[in-house]
């Protein structure tokens, strides 16, 4: 029997401090899952790094780390202390995958890919006190979507249960995870989730999701993230899925493309199966851009009426947007913003460009010497990464701040959000107050946040 302690880290705030957060609207289901994929004999315990302390003295043989974008660096000290500790640590997850050869300076092995076909190998090699020639660990195959295992849905990290039994709000706010598949087959170059995937896309059983979805219920639940990237990936498997969920009467958030807008069946079985909110990576005005970095599917002068479709639903948009493309200058911040503000977008996360390690547009922004740093920690969407081609660095990062600040300005608010849209009216009075929040934390901070989501 090994003792397996899991940990998702957090991020390291510029100052060098980490980022905590206790209210968090949703938890991603790695830890959980891997506990559940772990066989019997084994003890698994875990941290979410975000809201609870690391055990620093764990009694655990093995540690496992999972890590998204800039939690990396935190995931590399991490491996670092514990294995100067004598522990034998194993990294995981989408960056690692692609970076196979830097984790390995700070891991005894890597998992390349998905754990389903490998972890128990994994475990087995470790406790051992063996490990695999290479270091890396690769399935040499995609593991079937069928009867996956089913995890401990209460023990999310982020969820917290105290606060679900006497508060309405927090059982408005958080969003319980269902995945219902992975990957994505459109070719965005600038994207670590196609390039780990291969493009590839596999989809659950929907039977299995709405047996997810069931469980969920029982719990007095009805509000759900289905976490895919983009789960319209197999437009005929969504169809089905939203058509079977609508007799569950919940309600849903997700992120997806805006190729849902143009399909009217697909928006319609969307809206009826309960969906409240959408991300949709827009990432541009410029239809130029858009084509640079591979998202050409993407129509810019369609956007309107696309946005229009999806709106005319109830359902909020969550626009993704980039600033700082090779087709931007310094006029491109206003175009942007009039943009977002006339089409009464609900939400904006904006990004400057950011160079995922093991993407093709991190190999050909190195290539370019156009790399600004190499500092996992800014790797937070909000730093320059890039050296833009028509501006300063300053410049990219003033006219960032700018469109943030004047899209959570009071009189944006109003524009965008007044009058809401018909239906779901609670949904829309959630994103009222969220808007208000964020105008509350942009007037109180000098720079706008790249991080967290
Ligand atoms: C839910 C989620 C969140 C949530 C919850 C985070 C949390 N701490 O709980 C929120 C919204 C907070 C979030 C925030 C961020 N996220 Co996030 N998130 C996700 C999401 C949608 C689901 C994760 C999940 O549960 N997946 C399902 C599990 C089963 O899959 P998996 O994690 O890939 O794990 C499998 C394998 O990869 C492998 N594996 C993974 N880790 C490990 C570890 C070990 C030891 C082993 C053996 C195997 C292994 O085994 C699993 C089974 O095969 C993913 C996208 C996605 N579809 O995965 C993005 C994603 C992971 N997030 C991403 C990013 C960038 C972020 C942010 C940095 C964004 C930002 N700028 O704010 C922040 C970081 C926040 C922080 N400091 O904690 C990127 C990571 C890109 C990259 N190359 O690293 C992703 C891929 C989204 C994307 N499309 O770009 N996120
Ligand atoms: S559509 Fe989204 S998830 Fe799919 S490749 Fe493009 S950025 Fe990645």
């Amino acid at each position: 029997m090994a003792k397996i302690y899991l940990i998702s880290p957090t991020h390291y705030k510029p100052d060098g401090n980490l980022v905590k957060s206790v209210h968090y609207w949703t938890s991603a289901i790695t830890l959980p899952y891997l506990k559940a994929l772990t066989p019997r004999e084994h003890q698994v315990t875990f941290t979410d790094e975000l809201m609870q302390d690391v055990d620093v003295n764990t009694d655990a043989d093995i540690v496992g780390l999972t890590a998204m974008g800039p939690q990396i660096a935190r995931a590399y000290d991490l491996a670092d202390y514990f294995r100067a500790r004598g522990k034998k640590v194993v990294l995981g997850g989408a960056w690692v995958s692609l970076n196979t050869a830097e984790a390995l300076l700070h891991a005894d092995c890597v998992v390349k890919g998905e754990a389903e076909y490998v972890w128990k190998e994994v475990i087995d090699d470790l406790s051992a006190g063996r490990v695999k020639e290479g270091g890396v660990y690769q399935s040499e195959k995609w593991h079937s979507m069928v009867g996956l295992p089913r995890f401990d849905y209460q023990s999310l990290p982020l969820f917290r249960p105290d606060l679900f039994k006497k508060s309405p709000f927090y059982r408005m706010y958080f969003h319980w995870p269902v995945l219902a598949s992975r990957g994505c087959p459109h070719p965005c170059e600038y994207c670590s989730v196609q390039t780990y995937y291969d493009r590839t896309f596999r989809s659950r059983p929907v039977e299995e999701v709405i047996e997810d979805l069931k469980v969920i219920k029982s719990f007095g639940a009805r509000r759900v993230l289905i976490l895919d990237d983009n789960p319209i990936g197999n437009v005929r498997y969504a169809k089905e899925l939203f058509r079977a969920m609508i007799p569950l009467k919940m309600e849903w958030a997700s992120q997806m493309t805006i190729n849902i807008a143009r399909n009217d069946e697909l928006l319609d079985l969307a809206a009826r199966s309960g969906c409240r909110s959408l991300s949709i990576g827009l990432e541009s005005v410029s239809q130029e851009n858009l084509e640079h970095i591979d998202k050409g599917f993407n129509k810019a002068p369609r956007f309107e009426d696309d946005l229009k479709k999806i709106r005319a639903k109830g359902i909020q948009v969550i626009a993704l947007m980039m600033v700082g493309l090779d087709g931007d200058d310094t006029t491109s911040f206003q175009r942007t913003l009039d943009f977002l503000v006339d089409n009464k977008l609900s939400f904006l996360k904006l990004f400057t460009p950011c160079p995922y390690p093991g993407t093709k547009y991190y190999d050909d922004m190195a290539k370019a010497g156009r790399i600004m740093t190499r500092e996992w920690n800014r790797y937070d969407y909000g730093s320059p990464l890039i050296r833009p081609t028509h501006m300063t660095p300053e410049q990219m990062m003033e006219g960032f701040n700018r469109v943030y600040n004047r899209f959570y300005s009071l009189p944006a608010i109003v524009r965008r959000m007044v009058p809401p849209p018909k239906g779901n009216y609670v949904e829309h009075f959630f994103y009222f107050v969220a808007n208000l929040k964020l105008n509350h934390y942009m007037r109180h901070h000098k720079d706008a946040w790249g991080t967290i989501s």
